[in-house]
C-alpha cells in the first residue's frame, strides 16, 4: 500500500493544529504508520530541502522549519500521496482553496502549516530521511473493508 511523509511545521504546531490535521487524514480513510514530534537539525532541514537549495528562499526556509517542533508522520492508503498534496492545497495559501488545510489555515507561503511528499520518490526518500524501519508499524484495521 502507498506510503507519504507528511510533516506539521513549526508554525502548525505552535497554533496547535496537530489534532485538526491528524483529524482530517484519519477521517478521509488513511492510516497513521508513524509519528513523532521532533526538533530538525540544520543538516536534516538541508537534506530535506535540497531541491530548493539554489532558491532565493533557501535559507530562510531551513532557518524556520529548523526554529521549533515538527510533527513528522506517515501516512498509509490508496493514492495517498497525490490525494494528501490535493488536502494540503497550493502552496501559496493565496491560492490554495478552502476546504484544503492551507486554504483554511495559512495565510503567507513561508508559513503554510503543512508539508507533504511531492512524488513516490520524494515520499521513500523522505520516509527515509525521517523514520527508521522499526519506527513505523504496519498493522490491519477492519474498517478498512469499508473503505477500499
Ligand atoms: P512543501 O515541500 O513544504 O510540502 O511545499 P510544496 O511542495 O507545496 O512547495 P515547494 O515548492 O516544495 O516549496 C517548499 C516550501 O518553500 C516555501 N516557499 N517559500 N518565499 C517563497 O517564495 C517560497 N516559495 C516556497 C514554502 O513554505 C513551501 O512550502
Ligand atoms: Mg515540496
Amino acid at each position: 500500500m502507498e506510503k507519504t511523509f507528511l510533516m506539521v511545521k513549526p508554525d502548525g504546531v505552535q497554533r496547535g493544529l496537530i489534532g485538526e490535521i491528524v483529524n482530517r487524514f484519519e477521517s478521509k480513510g488513511y492510516q497513521l504508520v508513524g509519528g513523532k514530534l521532533m526538533t530538525i537539525s540544520q543538516e536534516l532541514a538541508e537534506q530535506h530541502y535540497g531541491e530548493h537549495k539554489e532558491r532565493p528562499f533557501f535559507g530562510e526556509l531551513v532557518d524556520f522549519i529548523t526554529s521549533g517542533p515538527v510533527f513528522a508522520m506517515v501516512w498509509e492508503g490508496e493514492n495517498v500521496i497525490s490525494t494528501a498534496r490535493l488536502m494540503m492545497g497550493a502552496t501559496n495559501p493565496k491560492e490554495s482553496a478552502p476546504g484544503t488545510i492551507r486554504g483554511d489555515f495559512a495565510v503567507t507561503v513561508a508559513k503554510n502549516i503543512i508539508h507533504g511528499s511531492d512524488s513516490p520518490e520524494s515520499a521513500e526518500r523522505e520516509i527515509g530521511l525521517f523514520f527508521k524501519e522499526e519506527e513505523l508499524s504496519s498493522y490491519e484495521k477492519a474498517v478498512n473493508s469499508w473503505i477500499n
